[in-house]
């Protein structure tokens, strides 16, 4: 069963919209698999994002991240990455999409609420960056068969 990464930065922490964007992903029948509350280190920020280590942004964003707490996350369900990506909206939330959650609770790049990872090699790497196996939950909701033919 395929698994992603999701984080609610700190704007979204901060703007109370945590419920409202578990409930996206709740509702639309993915399965929680794990899920912790921390204050990000400046350490796993740029391990988080070393493949942007070199753009102009990567300071602020770095800084970003690190400026209060996040709601880390693993979602588990078939297609949850690419569904995942689309739930969430384009990088910039001024262009994405209403519907999605940055279309509609964003109007900036570099606030834009929510990570997800963009494929399966970057979900696994970004799952073992930031759980252990010992955080993560194998468990079947009742709801399954309601969900799947
Ligand atoms: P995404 O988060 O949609 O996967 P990304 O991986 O290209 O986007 O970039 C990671 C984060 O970096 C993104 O969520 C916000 C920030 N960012 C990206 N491009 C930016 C830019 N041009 N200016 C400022 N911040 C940017
Ligand atoms: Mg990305």
């Amino acid at each position: 069963m395929e698994r992603t990464f999701l984080a609610i930065k700190p704007d979204g922490v901060q703007r109370g919209l945590v419920g409202e964007i578990i409930r996206r992903f709740e509702t639309k029948g993915f399965t929680l698999v794990g899920l912790k509350f921390l204050q990000v280190s400046k350490e796993l920020a740029e391990e988080h994002y070393g493949v942007h280590r070199e753009r102009p942004f990567f300071p602020s964003l770095v800084e970003f991240i690190t400026s209060g707490p996040v709601v880390a996350m693993v979602w588990e369900g078939d297609g949850v990455i690419a569904s995942a990506r689309k739930i969430i909206g384009a990088t910039n939330p001024l262009t994405a999409e209403p519907g999605t959650i940055r279309g509609d609770f964003g109007i900036n790049i570099g606030r834009n609420i929510i990570h997800g990872s963009d494929a399966p090699e970057t979900a696994q790497k970004e799952i073992s960056l930031w759980f252990t196996d010992a955080e993560l939950v194998n468990w079947q909701p009742h709801l399954t068969p309601w969900l799947h033919e």
